[in-house]
């Protein structure tokens, strides 16, 4: 199967996700597709990475989790702990099944948009970024200067996102995903 057309996707999308989260969903689409025009990244897959990104975030926790082990994902501590942490390899797995996309850059960029990781290809980083700064997202008082930073700079982007999210984890006391840390840590030393 060939990756679907985009009014199919949309189809598909608004039957599996709420209005918010689709919305959001067609706003990470048009964000990654002008920060790929910025950086000579393929639009056409920043397109389909942004609209894909969270087809699996609807399902509830205990379903996910469930799903993952039915379909064989690796699954750590703490994604059992905290099982929305799976939209990112469940989405990926529902693309690639659902949606008839292939492109390992495309599935890549689904897998890891919450946490990250190490080293990231420019979609990655792409898509992790279009989905915090995209227009519908709450506002933040650091989110003017993200959004600049999405357009000049992506590693000092990708560190400035994380330290955010770090900083918003700790202090809501959750578990953090070792990949999470791994992924700041990269970008700091990255920026220095
Ligand atoms: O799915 P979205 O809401 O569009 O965005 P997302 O996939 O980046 O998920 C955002 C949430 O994930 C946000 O509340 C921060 C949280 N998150 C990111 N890394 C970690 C994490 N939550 C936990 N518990 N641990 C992490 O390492
Ligand atoms: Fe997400
Ligand atoms: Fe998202």
């Amino acid at each position: 199967m060939s990756v679907m057309d985009r009014d199919s996707i949309i189809e598909r999308l608004q039957e599996k996700l709420t209005e918010r989260r689709f919305i959001h969903s067609v706003g990470v689409e048009y964000t990654a597709a002008c920060m790929a025009y910025k950086f000579d990244v393929d639009a056409q897959k920043a397109r389909i990475a942004g609209l894909l990104h969270d087809c699996a975030k609807c399902i509830p926790r205990e379903e996910k989790l469930r799903k993952a082990e039915k379909f064989g994902l690796p699954v750590n501590d703490s994604e059992r702990e905290n099982p929305d942490l799976l939209h990112g390899k469940l989405g990926a797995y529902y693309a690639r099944k659902r949606y008839g996309v292939e492109d390992p850059e495309i599935l890549s960029a689904i897998t890891y948009h919450t946490t990250g990781h190490p080293n990231m290809s420019k979609l990655d980083q792409i898509i992790f970024i279009a989905d915090f700064i995209e227009p519908n997202r709450k506002m933040i008082p650091s989110l003017p200067e993200i959004r600049r930073e999405a357009f000049t700079d992506l590693d000092h982007c990708m560190m400035h996102i994380l330290k955010n999210t770090l900083d918003y984890l700790h202090q809501r006391n959750v578990v953090i995903d070792e990949m999470t840390q791994k992924t700041y840590d990269f970008y700091r030393e990255e920026t220095l």
